[in-house]
């Protein structure tokens, strides 16, 4: 297992869109063990590979309180969307930044595990909002797009500074 370095905005890859997974071989398997980690020890909630600088469609999460719920979206599809709820995001691709965003309160998604076997599911509350979350993360959009411009540019000039700091 390995940690991988996360993201932060504005980099431009977080823009790439991902391919989908056409194979499940051992190197995905790592990549899953790799995202696992990455994401448990940032702390986060979710982890699209976007996010570690991969381009495909590998989404991680485990919303349980006792961080032992893990599950695994490949190749991601949203086949309903419905409702409104507002939910405060975060990101870790966008550190100490939270701001409530607006986004439809249920969805059923189709998706497949770490095996390539093919399930669906129903979401609604926290895990509803972290599934749009990282599947917008795949398609290159991030939560700090939903706010005006104006927000959004105070946020990337405050984390360019922090960038330039750390080197
Ligand atoms: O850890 C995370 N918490 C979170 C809180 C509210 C809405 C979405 C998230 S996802 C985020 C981890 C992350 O950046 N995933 O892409
Ligand atoms: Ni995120």
């Amino acid at each position: 297992m390995a940690l991988r370095d996360i993201l932060i905005f504005p980099h431009a890859h977080l823009r790439k869109v991902a391919k989908p997974v056409q194979t499940f071989d051992a190197a995905l398997a790592t990549l899953v063990e790799d995202m696992f980690e990455t994401m448990y020890a940032a702390p986060g909630i979710g982890l699209a590979a976007t996010q570690i600088d991969v381009h495909q469609q590998v989404i991680v999460m485990d919303i349980s309180e006792d961080k032992n719920e893990p599950r695994v979206f490949i190749n991601a599809e949203l086949l309903s969307q419905e409702g409104e709820v507002e939910h405060e995001e975060g990101c870790l691709s966008i550190p100490g930044i939270y701001e409530k965003v607006k986004r439809p309160a249920r969805v059923r998604v189709r998706a497949q595990d770490q095996h390539g076997e093919t399930y669906e599911l129903d979401a609604d509350g926290l895990l509803a909002v972290c599934i749009q979350h990282e599947i917008d993360h795949l398609n290159g959009k991030l939560f700090i797009d939903y706010l005006s411009a104006l927000k959004r540019d105070r946020i990337r000039k405050k984390l360019e500074k922090q960038t330039r700091r750390a080197g």
